[in-house]
């Protein structure tokens, strides 16, 4: 498949594939691909990241722990909307980041790279270190100090990342990180590389493949706002291709404590101002400066979606709800249908992209669950309970 890479501000085009932005005005790029390469079938069938490959601008065998193939669960809800809820938590690393590091990876190994790095809330660093440790690539990964889901963090230890905890956010984590991997020759593997998104974007794939038609609305947890530009972009795709007529709206959800991107869309702005100390429960979206945000704003407007912000309450009265219908997330990945449950979108059809597993933060569960009741081990008192 042919394919380059394009800056989304200035449109120069560039064959070298370890950029991850403009060398000429800075703006971000993306990678543009030859959508008359695609040969797979919207059948239904054998679904998971690597289907696409027609599409994934990786040249060498791909390093992967068959990833993607999600479940599509129809939910019920108070709305006439038919409405799915895609499980991104049942990726092998329970999170939608391992799509893009399948891809990312491959592209790291295909480049000659020995050492990748990320700053994360903690899902990308999970995956990442699962998919270094399967590649057999040195791990760096720079965290927020004491705001990482224990889940997370367990994953990256164990996977044997080297795990920096940063005094500071998450925003100041991925400004050392890209100065870090300029000095070292580390491949950085946050979603400002353009390969990542191409791996996200078969979600937008797999929702198609899995309905057997394009959705009115797709609503998105929204932190760094890698997704919902991927999300965007698969579907733009596969309407090139001529596999749908039209592009779903893309609604993105922001927690009220971390919310620039809604900021900005309220005011109808193409750029955002950031949030300086952002803060929620949801600690996966608790980004203030957003480095995808033109990206997700261009998706935004062009696919005729909106910005939606959710309380931490909204968030995890969202959580329960999911759970009550057997789908377990974790905070952030509960605000996409919080979002759902506040909008007054009356859409037909709509898919709600839950980003990341329960487990991922057990003692957020823990504390807003029922305690557990402690008794003697006798019958009579413990029938009692019940
Ligand atoms: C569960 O892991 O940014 O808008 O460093 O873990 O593409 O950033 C995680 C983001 C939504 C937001 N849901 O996606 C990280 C990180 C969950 C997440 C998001 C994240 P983007």
């Amino acid at each position: 498949m042919d394919y380059h890479l394009r800056c989304i501000e200035c449109n120069k085009k560039f064959q070298n594939d370890s950029l991850y932005t403009c060398p000429s005005c800075g703006g971000l790029l993306e990678v543009a691909v030859d959508v008359s390469s695609a040969d797979f079938k919207l059948d239904g069938k054998e679904i998971r990241v690597w289907k696409y490959s027609s599409l994934l601008p990786v040249k060498i065998k791909p390093v992967t722990l068959h990833e993607g193939g999600t479940p599509l669960y129809e939910i019920v809800s108070s709305k006439k909307t038919d409405l799915y809820v895609k499980h991104e938590g049942l990726n092998p690393s329970g999170s939608f980041k391992d799509r893009g590091m399948t891809v990312g990876i491959s592209k790291a190994v295909e480049l000659g790279k020995s050492m990748v790095a990320c700053a994360s809330t903690g899902n990308t660093s999970a995956s990442m270190a699962m998919y270094s440790a399967r590649a057999g690539l040195k791990a760096y990964v720079f965290l927020p100090s004491g705001k990482v889901a224990l889940g997370k963090l367990a994953q990256a230890m164990m996977h044997g990342a080297r795990v920096i905890a940063v005094r500071g956010n998450f925003d100041t984590a991925l400004r050392i990180v890209r100065e870090i991997c300029v000095r070292k020759d580390i491949y950085l593997m946050n979603s400002v590389n353009p390969f990542r998104l191409e791996g996200q974007k078969t979600i937008a794939f797999e929702i198609v493949d899995q309905l057997g038609y394009c959705p009115e609305a797709i609503y998105v947890p929204v932190g760094n706002a890698g997704n919902i530009s991927a999300i965007f972009k698969g579907f733009s795709e596969l309407r090139e291709a001529g596999y749908t007529d039209t592009i779903p709206k893309m609604i993105g959800v922001q927690a009220e404590g971390a919310n620039p991107i809604y900021r900005a869309f309220s005011e109808r702005k193409e750029t955002i101002e950031p949030v300086e100390n952002p803060e929620t429960i949801a600690t996966a979206i608790r980004i203030g400066s957003p480095v995808n945000a033109r990206k997700a704003l261009k998706a935004i407007y062009e696919s005729g979606g909106r910005v939606i912000q959710v309380s931490d309450d909204e968030i995890v009265q969202a959580q329960k709800l999911l759970a009550k219908q057997g789908i377990g997330v974790e905070p952030a990945s509960a605000s996409s249908f919080a979002g759902f449950m506040k909008d007054d979108g009356e859409f037909e059809s709509a898919v709600c992209i839950a980003t990341g597993n329960l487990l991922k933060d057990p003692e957020e569960a823990v504390m807003v669950s029922e305690k557990p009741v402690e008794a003697d081990p006798d019958i009579e008192v413990i029938e009692r309970l019940l």
